[in-house]
This record gives C-alpha cells, structure tokens and sequence, in this order.
C-alpha cells in the first residue's frame, strides 16, 4: 500500500483533485481509500492561497520509482506550471509512504521526509491511516499528530 498526498492551491481545487484521484486509479493502481478534503493553512511560503488537501491509500505493482514517473506525469497533465520552492500550484503530488520501505535517491525520499511536520498531511491521513506506523520514526500517525508542534489551519471541507 502507498500513501499519497494531493494538494492545489490554485484554480478549482476540488475539480483538480478529484481528475487526480481518477488519472491516478487510471495510471497508478487501485484507490482503495480517501479521505475527506481539508483546506489548510498554507505552509512554508505563507503568502499565498489556502489549499486543499487529501490523503489516498492505493494498492500498485509499480516500483517506487515507476510511481513517481506516473504522478509526475500526472501533475503536468493538470497543469501544474513549477515556479518557486512551496510555492503556490494547480496540483502537488507527494507519496508519503511505500509500504514499511526506506528510501533515498536524488529523485525520490521515501518516506516523505517532513510528513511528520505538518498538520496539513498528518490529519488527513489519520482519518485513513491512524495506526500506520512510519518506519522511521517507529510511531502511529496519531502518536506524530499529538507530537506535531506545526499549529496551521486544518478545516475539515467535505
Ligand atoms: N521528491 C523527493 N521525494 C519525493 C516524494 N516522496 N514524493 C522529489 C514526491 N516527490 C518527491 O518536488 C521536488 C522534487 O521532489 C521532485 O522532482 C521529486 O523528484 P516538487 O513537487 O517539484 O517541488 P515542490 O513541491 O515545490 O517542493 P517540495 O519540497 O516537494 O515541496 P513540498 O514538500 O511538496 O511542499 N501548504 C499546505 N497547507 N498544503 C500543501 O500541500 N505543499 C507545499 C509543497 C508547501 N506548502 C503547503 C503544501
Ligand atoms: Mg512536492
């Protein structure tokens, strides 16, 4: 199982998530859960829109890096246009977790290496994966949520 997060902050946020969701079952494999959509905060670069966020749970064959071949092919395809570090996008795919896998390449961190520190990706994906336990840190989504110190937004939508 991997676990991927998708946020947009730019256009029709809920329309661009949910042709994520789609081209994703289409390219990448089965989308066995999703959670609800929150509009967070905007972290890092704080000057611009709130975003949307979701957290999918997706069963594939492909190895890690196929996936990322596939979600990046994805994010151009929605038109995401890459202008500034954290700064404002149609869409963001990052895979947060590939099973209990560690990973390192220039490409590709596995798992994503600051899931743990944002309120934006930690609670949607408890609201699916509360007792997933990163390999790394060796704690429940839920035990990272109560240590998280990020205090940014995190409204539930729908
Ligand atoms: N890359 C390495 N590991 C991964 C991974 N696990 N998943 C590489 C996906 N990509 C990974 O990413 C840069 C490179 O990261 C990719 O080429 C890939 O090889 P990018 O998406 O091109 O650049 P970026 O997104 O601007 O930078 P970065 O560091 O990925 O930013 P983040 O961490 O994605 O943060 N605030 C809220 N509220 N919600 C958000 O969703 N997102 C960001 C972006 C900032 N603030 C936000 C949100
Ligand atoms: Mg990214």
């Amino acid at each position: 199982m991997i676990y991927i997060l998708l946020g947009a902050n730019l256009g029709n946020r809920v329309q661009t998530l949910n042709r994520a969701v789609d081209l994703i079952s289409e390219r990448v494999g089965p989308v066995l859960h999703g959670s609800s959509f929150y509009e967070t905060a905007p972290w890092g670069v704080t000057d611009q829109p709130a975003y949307v966020n979701q957290v999918l749970a997706v069963e594939t064959t492909f190895l890690p890096e196929e996936v990322l071949i596939q979600t990046q092919g994805i994010e151009q395809e929605l038109g995401r246009v890459r202008l500034e570090k954290w700064g404002a996008r149609v869409i963001d795919i990052d895979i947060l977790f590939y099973d209990q896998l560690m990973l390192r390449t220039d490409a590709l961190t596995i798992p994503h290496p600051l899931l743990h520190q944002r309120r934006f990706t930690l609670v949607p994906l408890a609201e699916i994966a509360p007792d997933f336990v990163h390999p790394i840190l060796q704690k429940t989504t839920l035990e990272l949520l109560a240590d998280c110190e990020d205090e940014g937004e995190v409204m539930l939508v729908y």
